[in-house]
């Protein structure tokens, strides 16, 4: 059989979310998630003005030669608009033989090698209090692990930190549907080191040494002063701290690592195994951390991790609200498949969302795993995606008190 239509859906259920849908000559369809937070149609228009075309007539068992057909072909590789849209194509495409076969996709990966999967939910607040209000209401609902981002003295709104009050829902949605430009956040490396080290100390006098904490720091950070926050936290047991240094400087790390035994977790701004070469071989990392939907779908991934695997270090994968259902999915059955697992960030999407993406996830205890339906287990609901049109959304700014640029 061949690709006989390859469909791109735009949808905007409170955020923007970019699908590819691929439908084969005898009916079975593959979903896969092109979403890139804040420049969704750049993808939406490399798959359909530059990729639907060339899939046309091809066979879609053909997983890996499409893969490379679609990275080698162009010249033009990598990126984060060419690797989600190859990563769009490939899940479909895994979908679809997954239904084919019909099996759940972790069975095609080799099977289950857990019960679920540990995830971690993003406790938040802009002060210690509403922080501590979080993490209790998420222990409650079962979660063992929390990301914690806490609003710093003498900055106003920053990244990672909800502003919605107390409520079932503490998490947090970066993109904002500001108009034509986005908005503007405040940021002092120096404030945020001098407060932080105190709030990983009274959260453990709190919630004892069971918890799992994890942190962001998003990029903020020198190499010397990632160095000496990783330090400094030491004694707060922290299972990572995320991104403390841009992502696109690999040695950087190094400078980390010579003062720190907190393990570090980097990646959801990667698009390629390249990207890690330097940080898996020399060990500079404990976890992987980029999605399923901006490293070129589940072929590229399940590469990325087995690599990861030799060099001892787990998965983390990305799983955002602006991941799609479809893209969460795909890293559930990964997740539940790799045998290097680690931990998976799960931020549940809104009730709008789940009504669009129909998904058969189950949450027990801390543990999601992805259900037992053939393929990757999600379905579309095109006529209820259509009741929400795409707004443009952009992911915040970030200056430091005297105005000058940083990394958001
Ligand atoms: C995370 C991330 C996100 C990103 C977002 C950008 O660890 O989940 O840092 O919150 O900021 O995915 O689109
Ligand atoms: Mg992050």
């Amino acid at each position: 059989m061949t690709i006989e239509i390859v469909d791109v859906n735009i949808t905007s259920p409170g955020r923007n979310f970019v699908t590819l849908k691929i439908t084969t000559s005898d009916g079975i369809v593959g979903l896969g998630d092109a979403t890139l937070n804040g420049r969704e149609l750049a993808v939406a228009s490399y798959l359909s003005d530059h990729v639907a075309s060339m899939l046309i007539g091809r066979d879609e068992d053909r997983i890996e030669d499409t893969w490379q057909y679609l990275y080698r072909g162009p010249y033009w590789r990598r990126g984060p608009v060419t690797m989600a849209a190859i990563a769009a194509v490939d899940m479909a495409l895994w979908d679809i033989k997954a239904k084919k076969a019909g099996m759940p996709l972790y069975q095609l990966l080799g099977g289950a090698s857990r019960e679920g999967v540990r995830v971690y939910a993003h406790a938040s607040g802009t002060d210690y209090a509403a922080l501590k209000n979080a993490i209790t209401g998420y222990e409650e609902l079962g979660y063992t692990a929390v990301r914690v981002q806490t609003g710093v003295p003498g900055l106003g709104q920053i990244y990672g930190v909800s502003n919605a009050g107390p409520g079932v829902r503490y998490d947090y949605e970066p993109a904002k549907r500001s108009g034509d430009r986005p908005s503007e956040e405040t940021w002092d490396t120096r404030n945020y080191l001098t407060h932080m080290p105190g709030v990983f100390s009274q959260i453990r006098e709190d919630f004892g040494t069971d918890l799992r904490i994890l942190h962001d720091g998003h990029h903020r950070m020198s190499p010397i002063e990632a160095a000496r926050f990783a330090k400094d936290i030491e004694p707060y047991d922290l299972f990572w701290l995320e991104d403390c240094t841009p992502g696109e400087d690999q040695t950087a790390l190094r400078l980390v690592r010579q003062h720190s035994t907190t393990p570090l977790a980097i990646g959801e701004v990667f698009n390629s195994v390249f990207d890690y070469q330097t940080l898996i071989t020399e060990r500079l990392i404990d976890y992987v951390r980029s999605a399923v939907t901006h490293t070129g779908g589940i072929t590229a991934m399940k590469k990325l991790l087995d690599f990861a695997a030799i060099y001892g270090i787990k998965s983390g994968i990305h799983g955002p609200t602006d991941i799609s259902p479809v893209g969460m999915a795909a890293a559930l059955h990964l997740d539940l498949a790799i045998h290097n697992f680690g931990i998976q960030e799960y931020m549940p999407h809104n009730e709008q969302t789940l009504e669009v993406f129909q998904t058969s996830f189950t949450f027990d205890k801390g543990f999601l795993h992805p259900g037992d339906k053939p393929g990757l287990g999600v379905d579309l609901d095109e006529d209820a995606a259509a009741g929400h049109e795409y707004t443009k959304a952009y992911l915040p700014v970030n200056r430091l008190l005297d105005g000058t640029v940083h990394d958001w």
